[in-house]
């Protein structure tokens, strides 16, 4: 996959770019990402990319045209349609679901936004959808960027080493994660759960399963409820019900 971001600050995202699982997944080749200077496409000697509203108002609006160019530049450069992605408080909810979609694609253009927002017409002829990270607003979309591009870049074939895990992480499978414990087995008074350290696989299975339940449901009951609980689930929330209610 290769992503291009269009930004006023390149250098915000050479370290990220460069670490951990992303900056592998690049050196594998699996993940191309090209951080690009929107002054570049500033057609005045200054370099301007911001300017006053029409209209008044406080802060500054980015100029449509350096921004259209840039990504027609970059359109043209592919070959092809891509989805073309303005990071904005006012976006689409962006999340795994998205992210899987996002990863399916061969090629994304990501516009990191800056002051009080774009000009409309920027949105008009060539952003083709809106993403938001979030309910907070930050001084730019790059943060943001960064985000959809950590998301991706680990669903991408190749990328993680065990690609099992994926489907039973969070979001994956629908629930929140199961605790998780590693040594010692005792510490500062705090064991970890017996049946963890049982070896009996199947228990172990269900101790998880059913505590992913308990702290779905304590935590966020708005996940729960757009799961299609199996018989077995629907036992174990009893269950968790009736421990609740014991104290
Ligand atoms: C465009 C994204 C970009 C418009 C970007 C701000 C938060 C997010 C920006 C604005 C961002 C997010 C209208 C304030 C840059 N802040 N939540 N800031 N306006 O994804």
């Amino acid at each position: 996959m290769r992503i291009e971001v269009i930004t006023i600050f390149p250098d915000f995202f050479t370290s990220p770019l460069d670490c951990s699982i992303v900056g592998r997944a690049r050196q594998s080749e699996a993940l191309a990402v090209e951080v690009h200077d929107l002054r570049n496409w500033a057609t005045d000697k200054h370099r301007v990319v911001d300017d006053y509203p029409y209209g008044g108002g406080a802060g500054m609006v980015m100029k449509p045209e350096p921004l259209i160019l840039a990504v027609e530049d970059l359109l043209s450069k592919a070959g092809r349609d891509c989805p073309v992605i303005l990071l904005t408080p006012q976006g689409q909810q962006f999340d795994q679901s998205k992210a899987e979609q996002l990863a399916k694609q061969e090629q994304l253009i990501l516009i990191c936004g800056h002051y009080e927002g774009v000009d409309e017409r920027v949105r008009q002829s060539v952003v083709t959808e809106e993403l938001s990270i979030g309910d907070y607003i930050l001084t730019g979309g790059e943060p943001a960027a960064l985000v959809v591009i950590e998301a991706v870049a680990r669903l991408l074939p190749g990328v993680l080493g065990n690609p099992a895990s994926l489907d039973s992480e969070s979001f994956g499978s629908g629930l929140l994660e199961y605790p998780h414990y590693t040594r010692p087995a005792q510490w500062r008074g705090m064991s970890v759960p017996e049946v963890l350290l049982s070896g009996h696989h199947q228990k172990i299975h269900r101790w998880r399963y059913k505590q992913a339940l308990r702290r779905t449901g304590k935590r966020r009951p708005d996940l729960l409820e757009q799961l299609e609980l199996t018989e077995d689930a629907r036992e174990l929330l009893a269950e968790i019900d009736t421990e609740c209610k014991q104290g």
